[in-house]
């Protein structure tokens, strides 16, 4: 090893030196096991307090607390459900006025103020090019609100509103719809990877337009999984297919993190009832549709392989 290959490997951010500075304070409401408080903790930490937030309503808003208390040391608009795009865009665009370049406009949404009610406003803002990032934190159904399903709960998932024979539909592929935007920058994350959540969000920072961040945020009394499993679900997620990691940089697709290691050592799948037979959600999820998920897993997978020169 000679001195650059020290210093790019110095230069890396590692669990050693992660910053130890905190922005979401212990204490704060999220459920124990919760994997958005973790995923945050660390999109946060990556932006080193130089942010603005705007969150909707959600888990998230729950997080920060209510007036006067709240468990997050760096400024949030909290705004109505349909309008994080817009407010993240007025937020740009008064920071861009008073000439603040040091700052960065986050919005943060679950899937339902994602997929669902605010895919107006954010894909407005992003046709406009708009300067913002966006993360939207995916645990798969409205579970502040009681676990209704989204358009982005999975087939054959029970949720408060699919409570019998599970969801009937595929969820919508959100990724899909915000490349076709032709945004500079769009990643996938899991809150079981937070070093790769963190390396996305400070490549996001340093970019210009609008960028959006997918993350995986499994939720144990959503789902029905021990608070204590948040991660062994996460990475099962990845180890199976559920959840594929990449970016995709000025329209370079590559694999990061697990998924990448996954391709280099010959690109094997874990079985999907792995991941699947630990969620009461997926209890009654019939032969039909479990072979669904299977080949539709398998169909991705093998197209992120090509995509990033694996095939
Ligand atoms: C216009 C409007 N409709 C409904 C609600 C009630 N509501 C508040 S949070 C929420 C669910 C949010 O779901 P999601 O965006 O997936 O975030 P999560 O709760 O899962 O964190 C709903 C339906 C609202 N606040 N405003
Ligand atoms: S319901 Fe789920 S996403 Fe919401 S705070 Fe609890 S664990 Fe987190």
């Amino acid at each position: 090893m000679d001195l650059s290959d020290l210093r790019i490997i110095m230069s890396q951010i590692s669990a050693v030196n992660l910053t130890e500075k905190e922005y979401l304070l212990p204490g704060n409401r999220a459920c124990p096991g919760c994997a958005l408080s973790l995923a945050y903790r660390y999109i946060l930490k990556a932006l080193d307090g130089k942010v603005v937030v705007t969150v909707p309503a959600s888990c998230l808003t729950v997080l920060h607390g209510m007036y006067p208390v709240t468990s997050v040391t760096v400024p949030c608009v909290n705004t109505p459900f349909a309008a994080t795009g817009a407010t993240a865009s007025g937020l740009s665009a008064g920071l861009k006025s008073m000439g603040r370049q040091d700052l960065t406009v986050l919005a943060v949404a679950g899937d339902g103020g994602t997929f669902d009610i605010g895919v107006q406003a954010l894909s407005g803002a992003a046709e406009r090019k708009t300067n913002f990032i966006y993360v939207c934190y995916d645990n798969e159904g409205y579970m502040n609100t009681g676990n209704q399903r989204s358009s982005s709960t999975p087939l054959g998932a029970i949720s408060g509103t699919t409570p019998v024979l599970g969801k009937q539909q595929k969820p919508k592929d959100i990724l899909a719809i915000m490349e076709a935007h032709d945004i500079p920058y769009i990643a996938t994350a899991n809150a079981a990877y937070p070093l790769d959540i963190y390396n996305k969000i400070r490549t996001a920072k340093d970019i210009t337009g609008t960028r959006f961040i997918h993350v995986f945020t499994p939720c144990p009394p959503g789902w029905g999984f021990a608070f204590s499993d948040t991660i062994k679900i996460g990475q099962m997620a990845v180890e199976t297919g559920w959840i594929v990691l990449y970016e995709i940089n000025s329209g370079i697709f590559q694999l990061t993190s697990a998924s990448k290691i996954m391709a280099q050592k010959g690109g094997k799948l874990r079985h999907l009832s792995d991941y699947i037979r630990g969620q009461e959600r997926f209890k009654n999820i019939t032969e039909e549709q479990y072979s669904e998920l299977q080949a539709y897993v398998n169909l991705r997978w093998e197209t992120c392989l090509k995509r990033a020169g694996f095939r």
